[in-house]
């Protein structure tokens, strides 16, 4: 019986060169880090999954079920059938091809399609089974392809007996030659003896019928096929009736699972199939024709009404794209990894104010728009936050906020501008506030530093204080710092704590103020809620619009909690006057301040 007669191929193919002599002498004993490359992959896989991808090809193919593997020729496309509830890929030659752009006959290279089903691999979980046309040349040729191809976590190849170059099937069919069926078993033995994992199939496709051959011929080649190894035989058919893969099936009796591609007779009901004793059905080109059909039809659209919305509600989200490349995963990968950046960090900016003492320069603009050699304040500000990796920033703006381009930045308006002060501009930014944030004045020059120094510190609330600044007069408002300690700039770990912020520089009764609050601070977990807690209780002041953060910072400490200083000396400027436009100017000149 042809069933019970050995493999005569298997043992004949057994010298493989690029794994060394030694692997060379057995089978059973292959390069021991190709080994073991496979092997971690199959216990990662096992780990994630229930199964190796390739056990599950395996089981698809010799399940009792009737199985179903879909096109996919791409990652994108991968991940839309494994969505749909498939249970396997087919990494179509022709769809591959397709969407390079090239012709079903191995103008694609064998390693610009590996680098494709690469992406679907990992793309997705299933297992793929690839169409590896005629093995790329010979049955060294079809070695190196498994390699690669275990190597890559695809878990099966399927390899037709036709001659390289290959043309598609459904392309004059009749006048497609066969290969030697000899030839085509020592491929088929070269490509089971050196694939590493046991469960790696080798699917063999018989093209007799497409060629023009009778059942005969169809079934002498199935039948030499599987005694060289093949796990399993494609049976294809060009004909619109499966007349012919009905004959082959009954004849076939059942001897390996039969794989069968119904892309012309489509119409045949799938219970037929069941009835066949099919293991396996392959759709095998329908998710790059619809695509095809799908992308056609928006060009012409688009193309037609310059204009896109005549096809916005009615093709992908953006959104959805995102989702298919697994977005979200990096966005919280990002958190975990990037510990330097301040990807949860937010800005509130407060730059309602006119700046008065600054005569017609702020007549249509806040002060926080006066450029400051040709960039605005607020605009130098951003840039900072932005280069710390906070693009969560907030601005609340008042007089003239339609001059303020609401561009990367929330925009909020405190309309009461006028009549109010910085608490209640602070207020209209609390549905803003975060567990990690930076407040700070828009009128503001710094150093990066400063802002690095800030975002470096651990504590829940810190401010930073100019220690130099107590030494001279200042303009505006200031706020002089008083706290637990002077500035000692050798002790970098010293803790010292504010004790109380105040317009005058010296109270008389006990010592200069330790230097400036220059405007910025920062809070961080439960900071956040001191500082809202004390803004509430502020709120209930009937002179709530007339206050400043100077009194919110200090009901902090009022009621009892650590408000940490940050010293630094000098490298900032808050502008209030022409002269301090002038300094601002001064400051900025350098090339990297521009
Ligand atoms: C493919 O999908 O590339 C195939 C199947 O080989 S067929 O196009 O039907 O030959
Ligand atoms: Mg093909």
């Amino acid at each position: 019986m042809l069933g019970s007669l050995r493999q005569p191929h298997r043992a004949k193919f057994c010298a493989i060169p690029w794994i060394g002599p030694q692997a060379a002498i057995r089978k059973s004993q292959p390069a021991p880090a190709a080994r073991l490359l496979i092997a971690v992959r199959g216990m990662i896989e096992a780990l994630n999954t229930d199964q190796k991808r390739t056990s599950k090809l395996r089981t698809l193919l010799h399940s009792t079920e009737l199985g179903f593997l879909l096109e996919a020729h791409n990652g994108i496309s991968a991940r839309i059938v494994e969505e749909a509830g498939f249970e396997g890929i087919w990494a179509s030659g022709l769809a591959v091809s397709a969407q390079f752009g090239v012709r079903d006959s191995n103008e694609a290279s064998w390693t610009q399609v590996m680098e494709m089903v690469e992406f679907m691999a990992d793309a997705t979980r299933l297992p793929i089974l690839l169409d590896g046309d005629t093995g790329y040349g010979n049955f060294n040729n079809l070695r190196r392809l498994v390699r690669k191809l275990e190597q890559r976590g695809v878990s099966g190849v399927c390899v037709e007996d036709k001659l390289f170059p290959k043309t598609n099937s459904f392309i004059n069919g009749e006048r497609q030659q066969l290969a030697d069926i000899d030839e085509f078993c020592g491929k088929i033995a070269a490509g089971k003896d050196c694939q590493l994992d046991d469960d790696f199939c080798i699917v063999a496709r018989v093209e007799a019928y497409i060629a023009g051959w009778d059942t005969a011929e169809a079934l002498r080649r199935a039948e030499a096929y599987r005694r060289a190894g093949a796990d399993a035989i494609l049976i294809h058919s060009a004909r619109s009736t499966p007349e012919q893969i009905s004959e082959f099936a009954r004849e076939w009796a059942n001897r390996a699972p039969l794989v069968i591609v119904p892309t012309t007779y489509y119409g045949t009901p799938t219970h037929v199939f069941r009835e066949l004793g099919i293991g396996v059905v392959i759709w095998a080109n329908h998710m790059i024709r619809s695509a095809v059909s799908a992308m056609q039809n928006t060009a012409r659209l688009i193309h037609r009404q310059q204009n896109l919305t005549c096809v916005e509600d009615t093709i992908a989200p953006v959104g959805e794209i995102f989702r298919l490349q697994g977005a979200d995963e990096l966005v919280a990968a990002e958190r975990r990894y990037l510990t330097e950046a301040h990807l949860d960090t937010r800005a509130i900016i407060l730059a309602a104010s006119r700046g008065r003492d600054l005569g017609d320069l702020t007549d249509h603009r806040p002060k926080a728009m006066l450029p400051i050699n040709g960039k605005p304040l607020l605009c130098r500000l951003v840039d900072h936050f932005r280069k710390q990796q906070i693009n969560d920033i907030t601005v609340v703006a008042g007089y003239r906020a339609d001059a303020i381009p609401a561009v990367g930045i929330e925009l909020l308006v405190n309309d009461a501008f006028e009549t109010t002060g910085e608490l209640a501009s602070l207020r209209c930014a609390v549905p803003n506030f975060c567990d990690d944030m930076v407040i700070m004045y828009g009128d503001l020059i710094i150093r990066d530093y400063v802002l690095r120094g800030l975002l470096d510190s651990d504590h829940e609330l810190t401010i930073v204080v100019d220690s130099r600044a107590s030494r001279r007069c200042v303009s505006g408002d200031p706020d002089y710092a008083y706290s637990s300690a002077p500035d000692d700039r050798g002790s970098w770990d010293e803790e010292v704590l504010l004790e109380s912020l105040s317009g005058r520089m010296d109270t008389g009764h006990r010592r200069r103020a330790d230097g400036l609050w220059i405007g910025m601070l920062r809070t961080r977990g439960q900071g956040r809620r001191w500082l809202q807690d004390c803004l509430d209780a502020l709120s209930e002041r009937e002179d709530f619009s007339a206050l400043t953060m100077r009194e919110l910072i200090n009901q902090v400490v009022r009621a009892g909690h650590p408000v940490h200083v940050l010293y630094i000396q000098g490298h900032w400027l808050d502008v209030n006057s022409l002269r301090d436009l002038e300094h601002a100017g001064a400051m900025t000149a350098g090339p990297n301040d521009r």
